[in-house]
């Protein structure tokens, strides 16, 4: 099972994902934890400048590195743990391309989700839980917990209400909207449920 945990900044992805790891592991179901972009030796370079470069990246060059480090993370990481039947987590994955890239910078979608084909494959996560938190609550979150920002936690209001709005639309198989505004507790019983609901799903339909 490929579970990708989405939403905008501050939304408590990482929160969820440590969580539902060491649930999961508690529960005797080992997960591969990977966070995007990022987790492997190229990913992290990419991830570098994308995130930290003082020189000015046009969107596409943005987009360029994102997709760069997916395609060595599903190589490297993704696809061999899902072979092996592992379960795989994901803290952001494609939709997060869509919401930031397009949504945001507004790059044109066709040629983003070709692109987005040929550096994953054609991989789709069972399940993706989007946690939703307006965009001030975010930015109070991580004023609080002091996070140094990156160059796109940086941009203005505008633009982080546009990728809001774009995780608000998303829809499809699997796509599954959590109000990410209560507590930790309440996020966390949320999306467990879900997952139970989508594992039991993926194996009755496995059966039949
Ligand atoms: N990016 C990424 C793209 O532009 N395109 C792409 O395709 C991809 C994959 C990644 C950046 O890359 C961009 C988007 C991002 O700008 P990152 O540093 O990896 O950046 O971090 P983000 O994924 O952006 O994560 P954030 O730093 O925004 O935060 P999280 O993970 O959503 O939130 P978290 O868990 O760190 O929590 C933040 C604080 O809130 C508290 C936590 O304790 C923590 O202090 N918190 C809560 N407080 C109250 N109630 C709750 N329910 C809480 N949950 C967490």
């Amino acid at each position: 099972m490929f579970i990708v945990v989405e939403g905008p900044e501050g939304a408590g992805k990482t929160t969820l994902v440590r969580w539902l790891a060491a649930r999961l592991l508690a529960e005797g179901r080992p997960v591969v934890t990977v966070r995007e972009p990022g987790g492997t030796p190229v990913a992290e370079a990419a991830r570098k400048i994308a995130l930290k470069s003082q020189h000015d990246l046009s969107p596409a060059v943005e987009l360029f590195l994102i997709l760069a480090a997916r395609a060595d993370l599903v190589a490297r990481v993704i696809r061999p743990a899902l072979a092996g039947g592992q379960l795989v987590l994901a803290d952001r994955f494609e939709l997060s391309t869509l919401c930031y890239q397009v949504a945001g910078r507004g790059l044109p979608a066709d040629a983003v989700d070709a692109a987005l084909q040929l550096a994953t494959g054609g991989l789709v996560p069972d399940l993706t839980l989007v946690l939703d938190v307006p965009v001030d609550v975010g930015r109070e979150r991580l004023r609080r917990a002091r996070k140094e920002p990156d160059r796109l936690e940086r941009l203005d209001d505008a633009f982080h209400r546009r990728v809001l709005e774009a995780y608000r639309r998303a829809a499809g198989a699997g796509v599954v909207h959590i109000d990410a505004t209560g507590s930790k507790t309440a996020v966390q019983d949320a999306a467990w449920r879900t997952i139970g609901a989508a594992a039991l799903q993926l194996r009755v339909g496995g059966e039949s």
